[in-house]
């Protein structure tokens, strides 16, 4: 197959891609045991921001960027938001944040003291004001709740804890926005988690009705499973609202999506043009979620668009009538060639000529190493509190 001789449809596709960026891939972050500091880091909203735009302009589909609330607060998010259009990007996703609070010890939404529950309700549905302040879509849900201990608090109680809060939230919502709720199988609890899979997810969400929707955190499962079963089932039931992508050698790790398996990204991106959801109004937000805590932020970025990126255009060159003839025919060797084939394919070449197309540096990493710009703000960038994930 050759990839330069893609069709315009598929090299539309690919001009019309969308993914966001996470405020805090910005920020300093580590592991528990070392947050390692870098020259030039943001000390504000307004710097990762910044940060952010640069990522959208070597890349041209990164435009979008995640908040995460407190880290991101702001006095007004009105503002932000028009500094955000000035260069040329918008808020996207609002994240809320009820894990890092003293309080929290017990869980946030489902911790057995109801003024604490209290609290933590309050936050979500601080987020949504700021949604409202800020044009933004999606509330994206990580409850970090659970238990460590069997016997340490019961388990029916907390869930009941739970979709209490979300019902509660889902009320308060825009009649455009929706809840994005997030799975993760373990971490920081370690006997039970209150959310700890994609059905669990999915059966609040529902209850909760249509707007609300599961978030598929690639670094979120077991290892070995199936993550492009999951994104297919969801797509089916109209359920999947989000990624947040990244890749994991062993748990949580943040690390680059599609640097520990560029292969399961391609699988999982092959789902999504199939089901045709790829398009920005499908309504699946393509968010990256992610620590840069050795190599540098804003090129980590600019990596981990293009990765999503290249997988994408493979996805996009599966001849789908040769898939599907040969699984009707029962051919099982040919269906799986026809997949490898479009895996296989060198994209590097139509996506340096898409960028060309567009005005942008058929290499957007040579371009930004070249433009000085990680020298100007570690320059520009001194003094302050660098911001952090404050762990
Ligand atoms: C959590 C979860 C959330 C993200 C935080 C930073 O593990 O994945 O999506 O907001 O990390
Ligand atoms: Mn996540």
């Amino acid at each position: 197959m050759t990839a330069t001789a893609a069709s315009p449809e598929v090299r539309a596709a690919l001009r019309g891609q969308r993914i966001e960026v996470p405020s805090w891939a910005y920020g300093n972050s580590g592991t528990r045991f070392k947050v390692f500091g870098q020259p030039g880091v943001p000390r504000t909203p307004h710097e990762k921001i910044a940060d952010a735009a640069q990522v959208h302009a070597y890349t041209g589909i990164a435009p979008i960027v995640s908040l995460h609330i407190p880290w991101d607060r702001v006095d007004d998010y009105a503002e932000l938001a028009a500094y955000a259009a000035d260069l040329g990007v918008r808020i996207g996703a609002i994240n809320a944040n009820v894990f890092q609070d003293d309080d929290y010890r017990l869980g946030s939404v489902t911790n057995p003291d109801p003024a604490i529950r209290r609290k933590a309700l309050g936050h979500l549905l601080e987020c949504v004001d700021i949604m409202d302040a800020t044009g933004s879509r999606d509330l994206k849900l990580w409850f970090s709740d659970g238990t460590n201990y069997p016997g340490q608090d019961d388990i029916r109680s907390r869930q009941d804890r739970l979709a209490e809060a979300l019902a509660a939230t889902y009320q308060r919502l825009g009649a455009d926005q929706r809840i994005l709720l997030e799975y993760k199988l373990f971490e920081p609890a370690f006997y039970v988690t209150d959310v700890p899979d994609w059905g669990t997810a999915y059966a609040h969400c529902l209850k909760l009705g249509e707007r609300a929707q599961v978030v598929i955190d690639t670094g979120h499962h077991a290892p070995g499973t199936n993550i492009e079963f999951i994104v297919a089932f969801l797509l089916r039931e109209g359920r999947l609202g989000a990624f947040d992508f990244n890749s994991r050698f062993y748990a949580d790790d943040d690390l680059m999506v599609g640097a520990a398996d560029p292969f399961q990204l391609f699988r999982i991106m092959h789902e999504i043009v199939r089901a045709d959801a790829l398009r920005p109004g499908s309504g699946v937000n393509f968010m990256l979620d992610q620590c840069h805590n050795i190599e540098p932020k804003i090129p980590g970025q600019i990596r981990s668009v293009l990765n999503v990126q290249e997988a994408t255009a493979k996805a996009l060159l599966v001849d789908a009538d040769a898939l599907a003839a040969a699984q009707a025919a029962g051919d099982v060797l040919g269906a799986n060639a026809v997949l490898m084939d479009a895996y296989d394919t060198d994209v590097r070449p139509l996506l340096r000529e898409i960028r060309a197309e567009q005005g942008l540096d058929p290499d957007p990493m040579a371009a930004y190493a070249r433009s000085g710009h990680a020298a100007k703000i570690a320059a520009e960038r001194v003094g302050g509190q660098q911001a952090g994930w404050g762990a």
